[in-house]
């Protein structure tokens, strides 16, 4: 950490998954998706943009978690994304379940004026589950009452499958928040739905949250909570590269549960959508200050 503002771009790895409710096991999801990245090359050969050239990026490991502490490892991904922060680094973090959203925003969004795509099959605004107010279907809600992100500059794209309320997508549109459904994809396509989401983000400070259950289950069979009927992983890598000029203050992939996985296709997956990721990250930290 002492060396860390000698890049422009850091990749983290945040091997929590305290935050879920179902299948666990995203904790591993980093050194799979490290694993999985090996087979990356160097030059996007869509956009030509080859971000080890452009920004000075490294791998600067994982956060220390604490394997068994709930609240003490929130505090501890608090802290690290905070001292990134000031240091001007613009980080990918690695997940982790998708509790981890909330404590990096605390760290890189204490200006209060971020918007956010978010990729996801479900809203993760949830109030609570069983009483508790932070785990993987609340960050959202959360960083919303806190003031980290601007509700009105935030899309979420993919939504799909069942609700644990009738009021989940009610209560997100009500706060602002313009939704993406998998119904409202279909029918709309994908060029509008960039335009769109390009639109709700603006010029400000962005964040990206990829929870990899955004993406149709058949891509995703290591993650907790797989949902059919998701946009592809086509879909998902146009639509990263369709952001390029935004502002991008920092992203996440989470969800990626290696030991539920078949063929590492999950990890293959994340690493690939990483990778989109870093172009973003790249160019955002040669043409924006944060
Ligand atoms: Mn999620």
């Amino acid at each position: 950490m002492e060396r860390a503002g000698e890049v422009k771009v850091g990749i983290f790895g945040v091997p929590f998954d305290l935050g879920t409710s179902y299948r666990a096991g995203s904790r591993h999801g980093p050194a799979a998706i490290r694993e999985a990245s090996r087979v990356l090359r160097l030059i996007n050969g869509h956009t030509g943009v080859a971000p080890f050239d452009i920004a000075r990026i490294a791998d600067l490991g994982d956060v220390p978690v604490h394997p068994l502490n709930f609240e003490q490892s929130i505090e501890i991904i608090t802290d690290c994304f905070g001292q990134l922060s000031r240091k001007a680094v613009r980080p990918l973090a690695l997940g982790g379940d998708h509790t981890i959203s909330l404590p990096i925003l605390r760290g890189i969004a204490r200006s209060g004026d971020v918007g956010m795509v978010h990729f996801d099959a479900h809203t993760d605004t949830e109030d609570e589950t069983r009483g508790m107010k932070i785990d993987h279907s609340t960050p959202f809600r959360r960083a919303i009452e806190e003031g980290l992100i601007d509700p009105k500059r935030i899309i979420q794209i993919g939504l799909r499958g069942q609700v644990g309320s009738r009021d989940d997508y009610a209560w997100a549109r009500g706060a602002g928040l313009t939704l993406v459904t998998m119904d409202d994809f279909e029918a709309r396509g994908r060029t509008a739905v960039i335009a769109e989401a390009r639109r709700v983000v603006g010029d400000g400070p962005a964040y990206v949250s990829f929870d990899i259950d955004g993406l149709d289950a058949i891509y995703c069979p290591g993650t907790g909570v797989p949902e059919p009927g998701g946009f592809s992983m086509r879909d998902a890598m146009v639509m990263l590269r369709s952001l390029r000029g935004i502002n991008l203050i920092g992203a996440d992939i989470c969800e990626v549960s290696p030991y539920l996985d078949v063929a590492g296709i999950t990890s293959l997956h994340a690493a690939h959508l990483g990778f989109e990721l870093l172009c973003l990250l790249a160019e955002s930290a040669r043409d924006h200050t944060i």
